[in-house]
């Protein structure tokens, strides 16, 4: 137990479906499947037992690294106490010094591991169903993609598309040849991602069991006898996966599935481990696992289940992706599995509770530092209204992962599903998510060097300011965009915090000053998104999938301020292992202003040459006319065009390094 000062304030702790101050709540963690969870739910799927505590505008953070069922309780059973507690294990925890609650986040990612970069078309939108099936669905979906001009990058496989629901197989009835069908798809710029459970069918046909059984890789009761549980193929045992010898043998099951079929993403799903019809949803606590050679009972082991599967499945699909990289996405998980996998918050509901909900969970995972999150876009459960589901895809442009998913038995659920206007608006947004995906992976690629988390909310962004203690829902995407999305059906604006500094709303280019409340506008086809005073934002042209066409100019938005803002920008070449070796480049951006003149100096270090050779520089929120052009410090002849009201656009060769435009007011 630890003293409660006043005025402390509590974070962090992993998918909680509640508001991201904890002071006053007690929770637990638990890895539970919780079907069509609502507000406050606890415990759900994921168990990061570490939070972040804020005093002074001072932040620390404490880790118990305790696998057993744990407890945190933040001044909610006795208001001078913040207390931590397990059912077991040793009492074993980290302080994590800040002072900044960024660098408290950082530091626990550093000490428990930090991910690789994923392939860049991950970042791009992934549609998703229980189930897409035959063939000629998934065929069908992907040409409307297409025809409809919606960019997609992934589309996904749920259970429907095994033979019986055995892993590692498929119903040949439903593709009968899924080789050809996953590269003509891959032809058009679609990557498959397959779902792939924990239970095995007892099956004695089935070679996966007659594998495991041989070699004893299934849990077994206290007493000897397996570990029996029913999920979808009816009786199943489980992989072991807490024993390393489990894990290789499993890692080695995805060889036909990536390297013989194409297939290039894995989906782990039912991992904390659920169990159907019976009351504790998972295996009963006497069950025996190896848990690296120090056997335990299901007690310790239970909420690490989910995070040794996912381990397993990220060394096979990575083995077997070679040359390029792999792309997991796992339902349960402990603290760590940011190392080998992107995670979804579960079975949500389609309602405005639970947008709001996604946001928190994906704003707590991110500052628990697991930042590749996302939701399923529109609600798992129940049938989201056209106007629901464009405000959640607003939302989900800022999430690092963008998935449309739904149990597929309340209606349609893709971008054109809705009407006519809700199609039109999707689109635009998507290709928002397009166009600053430079931008998004450079934050990932900050993530993946120094655990820095993709999403802050504001608490995290300005711990000194009081007023942000309490703000939910406003939060910076990257360094440098801060966005909150509209939660209220018939909305056409809202109230939001703005902190510290001046921002420019992205669609109007209008400036506010922050530290402050502010009512902004925000039709059905806009939203609260603003981008920071002297920062520069990458953008790409709109495609339809990463890598659809080279990159022939790299759109640079400048935005206007009276002080000196670093930006950075990450290259490479988005999928692959040569940045390891050095093929990346970084530019690193400095803008400096003042009332008649502005500075933009670019610094770049690496070896990878992009693939465009000029950018399209826009200056915003230019406050003078500019009357002088000077490039690399000489006059230049550059023409600078007007576009709107202190605007101006420069087209440059991309190998500049300063940039200067000098006028008068
Ligand atoms: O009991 O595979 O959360 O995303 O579509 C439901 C079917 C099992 C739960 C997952 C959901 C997935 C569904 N699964």
């Amino acid at each position: 137990s630890k003293v409660v000062q006043q005025g402390e304030h509590y974070y962090g702790l992993g998918d909680k479906p509640m508001q991201l101050n904890l002071r006053g709540k007690r929770v637990k963690n638990w890895a539970t499947d919780e079907y069509g969870f609502s507000k406050d739910r606890d415990p759900l799927y994921k168990v990061i037992p570490f939070y972040t505590g804020v005093h002074n505008g001072v932040a620390y953070g404490m880790f118990m690294d305790n696998t057993f069922k744990s407890f945190f309780d933040f001044a909610s059973e006795r208001k001078t106490a913040t207390s931590f507690w397990a059912h077991g294990g040793e009492m074993n925890y980290y302080f994590i010094y800040g002072p900044t609650p960024i660098e408290v986040t950082e530091r626990y990612t550093n000490l428990t591991g930090k991910p690789e970069l994923p392939p860049l078309w991950a970042l791009g939108y992934h549609q998703c169903k229980w189930s897409y099936y035959p063939e000629s669905q998934v065929r069908e979906l992907a040409a409307t993609f297409r025809e409809k001009q919606i960019p997609c990058d992934a589309l996904y496989l749920d259970i429907d598309y095994m033979d019986g629901f055995r892993c590692f197989t498929w119903d040949k009835n439903k593709f009968p040849d899924p080789k050809k069908m996953v590269s003509d798809l891959e032809e058009d710029g679609f990557k498959t991602v397959v779902i792939i459970d924990p239970g095995i069918k007892i099956d004695r046909e089935y070679s996966v069991f007659n594998e495991a059984i041989e070699n004893n890789y299934f849990c077994r009761r206290a007493d000897g006898d397996y570990m029996k549980g029913k999920v979808w193929p009816g009786d199943c045992y489980f992989p072991d996966f807490t024993n390393p010898e489990v894990r290789e043998w499993w890692a080695g099951l995805f060889k036909e599935l990536i390297e013989g079929i194409g297939v290039r993403g894995v989906w782990n799903d039912m991992n904390e481990p659920a169990v159907m019809e019976v009351e504790s949803k998972t295996f009963p606590p006497d069950v025996r696992h190896d848990y690296e050679g120090n056997p335990c009972s299901h007690r310790k082991a239970h909420n690490v289940y989910g995070m040794q599967m996912a381990r397993a499945t990220y060394h096979g699909v990575k083995r077997f992706a070679r040359p390029n990289r792999p792309f997991i996405i796992t339902r349960s998980l402990y603290s760590g599995t940011q190392r080998y996998s992107s995670t979804w918050t579960g079975d949500n509901i389609a309602s405005w509770e639970q947008l709001w909900v996604a946001n928190m969970q994906a704003l707590r995972m991110s500052v628990s530092g697991f930042s590749f999150v996302g939701s399923d876009i529109g609600g798992f459960t129940e049938h989201p209204s056209s106007e629901l589901y464009v405000r959640w895809i607003q939302l989900a442009v800022f999430h690092p992962l963008m998935r449309t998913h739904s149990s597929g038995e309340h209606g349609n659920q893709e971008p054109w599903s809705f009407n006519e206007e809700a199609t039109d608006i999707v689109r635009k947004f998507i290709e928002l998510r397009y166009q600053l995906l430079p931008y998004l992976y450079t934050a990932f690629w900050k993530y993946t060097t120094q655990g820095t988390p993709m999403l802050r909310p504001l608490a995290f962004v300005d711990a000194k300011d009081q007023d942000t203690l309490y703000r939910n829902e406003e939060f910076l995407a990257g360094k440098h965009l801060l966005v909150a999305p509209v939660g209220e059906p018939g909305a056409t604006s809202r109230y939001m915090y703005i902190p510290e500094g001046h921002w420019y709303n992205y669609f109007t280019n209008e400036r506010v000053e922050g530290k402050r409340e502010v009512k902004v506008e925000a039709a059905l086809d806009s939203m609260p998104l603003f981008a920071r005073g002297g920062s520069v934002i990458p953008h790409y042209p709109i495609m339809q999938y990463v890598g659809e066409k080279k990159v022939e100019e790299l759109e640079l938005r400048c935005y206007h301020a009276e002080d000196k803002v670093r930006s950075e920008l990450y290259e490479d070449s988005g999928d692959g292992y040569e940045y390891k070796k050095g093929q990346f480049a970084v530019q690193t951006f400095t803008y400096i202003g003042n009332g008649t003149h502005l500075t933009l100096r670019k610094h770049s270090t690496g070896k990878y040459k992009a693939e465009y050779d000029t950018y399209r520089v826009r200056f915003i929120g230019v406050p003078f006319t500019p009357e002088k052009v000077m490039f690399d410090d000489e006059p230049s002849d550059l023409t600078l065009t007007f576009i709107s009201d202190g605007v101006w656009e420069l087209v440059v060769p991309s190998s500049f390094e300063v940039i200067r435009l000098e006028g008068s007011v």
